[in-house]
């Protein structure tokens, strides 16, 4: 099949799953064409599969906000068109899911059928989409799309909540590891450099904004490296980066704290790291967390949204209120004070991810497609 998926081009979150869903289809055989206004961070290798279409959006004076959402749909519209697309793909509602469905008017229009799925990741219906500047647009869009998925079952029972669509059918398609691509590797060199002392190493990896509630992590840091020796790497950037390196300096962990930045290589920090910290506010699923686990990293999380579907408590690592930072400390130490409790949660930790197996997921993707260019056969 000939697939258009449209995402933004982030590090993290929505990005990141287009993206490997994209390089997988790929791998299988069908044509994948990315539409970004960059090429998407994980996009690292091109095949004979693989195409990427950049959005531009030219300045014009009367513009104070360039119409990126114009541009998008027009480039979809000459997409569809120029390479016979099957089925268009987008992921996170806001603006994808809306330009989506204006492109599939216009090509309608000229007689041309697109069907679009739309893929809801979390904050586009938790947090921004639910703002009533976008509700009505981002409602539209998922009624009119013809297949809507979710990454969680919270994020679906979300949907609903905040959404006037319950008479649309919302699948649920969880996030996914490639285990071919991102697994354990054996960097030991790596540790001895960052724990010459053999110290625990603490992980998170986020956007820094507040929904994650990074200073959580810092709190429980400071609580772990009164009980055991540690260091804490930070991973990614964001609005709260320099709040956070106040905060480590305020409770003196900053000697033992490294802001690492963006990354590319998450998995060589993963497979060094003991415990992986995610005490988001809000999560519809915590593909983080997930990525962590497939290292053999346990979790410690609140309970947010959709945590819960993916960390499970006591096996994986464990599920706390949000904000509770004592219970989340506490929980941190049960699993990094003793080796073999270590040991255990790790190789659970790994059973878990593995329950989120590509090759479990992208059969599901694969039959949305696929149910969709039949029904339009037949039609
Ligand atoms: O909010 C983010 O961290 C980014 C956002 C995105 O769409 O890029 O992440 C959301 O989608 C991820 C991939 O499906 C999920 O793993 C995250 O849980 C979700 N974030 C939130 O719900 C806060």
């Amino acid at each position: 099949m000939k697939i258009g998926i449209v995402c933004f081009p982030t590090y993290g979150g929505s990005g990141v799953v287009a993206t490997e869903l994209g390089k997988a289809l790929a791998a299988r055989g069908h044509q994948i064409h990315f539409i970004s206004y960059n090429l998407p961070a994980r996009v690292d290798i091109f095949n004979n599969n693989l195409f990427y279409h950049e959005v531009n959006v030219s300045s014009y004076p009367l513009f104070d906000y360039p119409p990126y959402e114009t541009s998008l749909a027009s480039q979809m519209v000459n997409i569809v068109k120029n390479e016979k697309l099957d089925v268009l793909h987008v992921h996170y509602a806001i603006p994808h899911a809306s330009a989506a469905i204006f492109a599939k008017q216009i090509l309608a229009a000229e007689g041309i059928y697109i069907p679009v799925v739309t893929t809801l990741h979390g904050t586009d219906i938790t947090l921004v989409g639910k703002d009533p500047l976008y509700e009505p647009v981002v409602s539209y869009s998922i009624k009119q799309s013809e297949v809507v998925t979710a990454v969680s079952e919270s994020l679906r029972v979300d949907t609903y909540k905040h959404f006037h669509v319950e008479q649309k059918e919302i699948k649920v398609i969880p996030n996914f590891i490639d285990f071919s691509k991102f697994s354990k590797q054996k960097v030991e060199h790596f540790k001895k450099l960052i724990a010459p002392n053999g110290e625990h190493l603490v992980v998170h990896t986020s956007n820094f904004r507040k929904v994650k509630r990074v200073d959580d992590v810092v709190k429980i840091f400071a609580g772990i490296i009164k009980e055991v020796p540690a260091k804490l790497l930070l991973i990614g950037d964001g609005p709260e980066r320099a709040n956070i390196e106040q905060l480590t300096r305020e409770l003196g962990v900053n000697n033992s704290t490294t802001f690492l930045g963006k990354q590319d290589a998450i998995d060589e920090i993963m497979s060094v790291s003991d415990l992986f910290l995610l005490p988001s506010e809000q999560e519809s699923f915590g593909l983080a967390a997930l990525e962590a686990m497939a290292c053999e990293v346990p979790v410690v999380s609140s309970n947010a949204g959709g945590i819960a579907e993916m960390n499970l408590d006591g096996f994986s690592g464990f599920n706390c209120n949000v904000g509770d930072v004592e219970t989340m400390t506490k929980r941190a130490l049960e699993i990094l004070s003793n080796a073999e409790t270590l040991a255990k949660f790790k190789s659970q930790a790994f059973l878990q991810a593995k329950k989120f197996d590509i090759e479990n997921i992208l059969p599901m993707y694969e039959d949305v497609y696929e149910s969709l260019c039949t029904a339009h056969r037949l039609a």
